[in-house]
């Protein structure tokens, strides 16, 4: 079978979308940092969608920030890949042409850098992920000590880090006479530009005072809300999409119809017309942003740590599952809905009912060790801040507090049938010597995790309240297994 490359596109059967527009005549005016399957299922299809348009400014430069494989499979389809979207109803398949090429960071930094302070490149997308802030997840500050903040620091012309690729082509741009860029982090972080502002600025001011000011000043970071669930893509899906396409794909991308994107409205550079294609540009997204944090990533993580522990593969698994069905619902209704500011233009009872259905999708390989990945990152703005929101108002949390324990029994790289669990977190290291040291005791435990203040911070290891909730939820995890403490949650 042939590879999908530009001259296959007009052969491929009837109803598979091909892009309509010259893609030689396409030019690069967004740099994407972290091209993986979210990105490529998400910002590229609207880019797509305006490139269709003719807007012929709006292709993407992909930059890989570590490894060459997204190039190497790329760079053989002319940056060509499928979209298949997944539903019960069966899949769609789309050819997205709007990634134009792939550059991998760490063999060219200088190659990055120009075309980061190229002229034609007014935005800069990120899907890079929340440990790619290089921050303390806890208080959003940028952590200088971070091994990768601490070389660019040393080394400004040579970068590793996010913040500094971003702050050495502001300043190359800056001294350039080029405007700056809009710098538009599409992570699931809480008001997710204001964090990437901040870290620029920081690591700015540690460069020189008068480029911080200038970051300041000049330099629009709108947060979004980004939303489509894209699973790892699987062999499986690669057969999929050859037998479909009649011709081979070496990184396919597989999703869930829904797609949602909302921006806050701030490019001093301009933008595409993305809202042409359903993409929501409002004053204040925050609101959006902590409504999906909170309900489809917390709600998310839970499952993850559950259904992982209680056996379940995927997430449509463990959404049968009627006991992790009933606490997720809970967790939405009772722990969750209380702690989100008013969207009047929301209707949150659907929007719950869709999540669920959406979570359900049978189609969709979702993997809850996917999911479970990188907890330390995830767990404060998933989670945490909830159960801050609760503790202040006197108000019970127990499924939030179940999924708390659950994650740290996770961590402990063991499940309940003593198979091993491949735990992937920065902080990996430092839960597996706590583990070892508190073992079985939930108390012992539970102080360890406390002390670990990128994730909790310095205010929830002094609150009584849930410093006995967590205990006693960890003994019963512990002691009795987590599918008891789930049934004894519901109680
Ligand atoms: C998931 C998200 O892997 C995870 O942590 O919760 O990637 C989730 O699928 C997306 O945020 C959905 O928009």
């Amino acid at each position: 079978m042939t590879r999908l490359v530009p001259p296959s596109l007009n052969a491929l059967p009837a109803g598979i979308a091909i892009p309509s527009y010259d893609r030689s005549a396409v030019s690069c005016g967004i740099v994407h940092l972290g091209v993986g399957a979210f990105h490529r299922a998400h910002q590229a299809v609207y880019c797509d969608d305006v490139l269709n348009d003719g807007a012929m400014e709006w292709g993407i430069t992909g930059v890989s920030l570590r490894s060459a494989a997204m190039r190497e499979a790329l760079l053989p389809q002319d940056g060509l890949y499928t979209l298949c979207t997944r539903s019960g109803e069966g899949d769609r398949y789309r050819v997205i042409g709007s990634l134009k090429q792939v550059l991998v960071a760490p063999e060219d930094p200088d190659r990055v850098l120009a075309v980061l302070s190229a002229p034609e490149t007014r935005i800069v997308t990120l899907t890079v992920t929340e440990k790619g802030y290089c921050h303390d997840p806890a208080s959003g500050d940028l952590v200088l000590s971070h091994p990768d903040i601490a070389h660019d620091l040393e080394h400004p012309d040579r970068p590793r880090s996010v913040p500094g690729y971003l702050v050495e082509a502001i300043r190359r741009r800056r001294e350039k006479g080029l405007p700056a860029f809009t710098v538009l982090s599409c992570d699931n972080l809480p008001a997710n530009g204001r964090t990437a502002k901040r870290i620029l600025h920081q690591f700015a001011y540690e460069r020189d005072a008068g480029l911080a000011a200038y970051v300041e000043a000049e330099l629009a970071c709108p947060s979004t809300m980004v939303d489509r669930i894209v699973p790892a893509t699987t062999d499986d899906d690669r057969t999929g999409v050859a037998a479909a396409l009649g011709v081979t794909d070496a990184w396919p991308v597989v999703a869930e119809p829904f797609c949602q994107w909302v921006i806050e409205d701030r490019f001093p550079a301009g933008r595409p017309h993305w809202d042409r294609h359903g993409v929501q540009f409002v004053k204040d997204v925050e609101a959006y942003e902590l409504m999906k944090l909170r309900l489809l990533n917390g709600s998310h993580s839970t499952i993850a740590y559950l259904g992982y522990l209680a056996g379940h593969e995927t997430v449509a698994d463990a959404m049968a599952d009627d006991m992790l069905a009933e606490l997720v619902r809970r967790l939405m209704d009772e722990e969750t809905t209380p702690t989100l500011p008013a969207l009047p233009e929301i209707d949150l009872d659907a929007y719950k009912a869709a999540l669920r259905e959406r979570f359900a999708n049978p189609a969709l390989h979702h993997r809850t060790w996917q999911i479970a990945m990188d907890g330390s990152q995830k767990l404060p703005q998933r989670l945490l801040w909830t159960i801050r929101d609760l503790l202040a108002r006197n108000a019970p949390f127990p499924v939030a507090c179940l999924a708390v324990a659950a994650w740290i029994r996770y961590t402990s790289g063991q499940d309940e049938t003593g198979k091993t669990v491949d735990v992937r977190d920065p902080l990996a290291a430092t839960f597996a010597r706590i583990h070892e040291a508190a073992g079985t005791d939930p108390v012992a435990l539970t102080n360890g995790f406390l002390a670990v203040p990128e994730v909790f911070g310095s205010d929830l290891p002094q609150d009584r309240d849930f410093i006995a909730a967590l205990t006693e939820m960890l003994r019963l995890v512990l002691q009795k297994g987590v599918r008891a403490a789930m049934a004894a949650t519901l109680r």
